[in-house]
């Protein structure tokens, strides 16, 4: 059932909670589960990871042993409001280390590579979500303006930072910040992925809402010269998702798909770090609720946004 670890996967949950669900799964999943700190946020919470790793070689199509294993990024909670972010990217690392060596598909795609989970990026903003105001997107670090905090941590990366759809007014909700990287949570993130790149191939940042399934650029309306491979990546995931329910996710560019939005992650883990399967997906729903998605949501969510992410790792094995 949903309970059966004690964790209720179908409720939202504070940060203090999350926390102590990685350390669970550490416990109970010990052969494939170990937590990892990508640092202290702004307030000095601890930034904490979970990886997910068999001891099995991973193999190639042909069945020949991979020297060095590939390895996936998710993230969630990057903008604090975005509830089901975090929930999702929960549901669906339960569903890996709950289902390795029970369901064939899910064994399979756990050896073939690690994966790297952080299910909430911005810890601070999120921890204020559940105090203060509900609706808060950014990080909550000083500004040059003493009546507004916080930059936006997906308009504050080095690629192309700053330029459209990102302002450099403290207030705004897409304040790109008073530098690249001038935000902790998103400096520290980069330096792990950069530590970790030669080996990852796919990152996904999960937001909501509006169902889309979004590849580079940001920055701008052009796309990069992979597109096709992207976003072909994006179809098999939004053909999976929609078999579970019917959600009906749309796919493509992100500066045309929803707008352009420059310093964001995927640009700069795409662009810059070359990673080349970055995924931005906004998750549900379409605007009935909107960041105030509803608890019964959750486990739904999860378990069409797995099919998708496992359609599209089948793609990426491929490739
Ligand atoms: N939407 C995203 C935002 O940061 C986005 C859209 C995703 C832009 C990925 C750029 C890259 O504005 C929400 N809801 O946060
Ligand atoms: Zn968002």
């Amino acid at each position: 059932s949903v309970y059966a670890d004690d964790f209720a996967y179908d409720k939202y949950h504070p940060i203090n909670e999350i926390d102590a669900w990685i350390d669970k799964m550490v416990q109970t999943y010990p052969t494939l589960a170990t937590s990892f700190t990508v640092g202290k946020s702004y307030e000095k919470r601890e930034m904490k990871g979970l990886k997910i790793s068999s001891n099995k070689t991973a193999v190639k199509l042909d069945g020949t042993p991979v020297n060095e294993k590939k390895a996936v990024w998710w993230d969630g909670g990057i903008h604090a409001r975005e509830w089901i972010s975090p929930a999702t990217v929960i549901y669906i690392v339960h569903a890996l280390l709950s289902n390795y060596s029970k369901n064939p598909i899910i064994t399979h795609f756990v050896d073939q590579f690690d994966y790297y989970i952080l299910p909430v990026f911005n810890v601070d903003g999120y921890a204020y979500t559940w105090t203060n105001d509900r609706l808060w997107r950014k990080t909550r670090s000083k500004t040059s303006d003493p009546n507004c905090f916080g930059a936006d941590p997906n308009r504050n990366w080095d690629y192309h930072w700053c330029e459209g759809g990102a302002t450099h007014d403290p207030c705004d909700e897409i304040y790109c910040g008073s530098k690249p990287f001038s935000e902790i949570e998103t400096a520290q993130v980069a330096k792990f992925i950069g530590t970790h790149n030669s080996t990852l191939v796919h990152y996904i940042n999960f937001h909501s809402y509006s169902q889309l399934w979004m590849t580079p650029w940001g920055y701008t309306t052009k796309k990069p010269v992979q597109f096709k491979l992207q976003d072909d990546g994006s179809a098999k995931a939004v053909q999976a998702l929609r078999a579970v329910f019917g959600t009906e996710y749309v796919h493509g560019n992100i500066g045309a798909t929803i707008y352009v939005a420059s310093g964001n992650t995927v640009d700069w883990t795409s662009g810059t770090a070359n990673i080349t399967f970055s995924y931005a997906v906004e998750l549900r729903d379409t605007g009935e609720y909107g960041f105030l998605l509803p608890e019964d949501q959750i486990v739904p969510s999860g378990k069409e946004t797995l099919a998708g992410e496992l359609a599209l790792l089948k793609y990426i094995e491929g490739k």
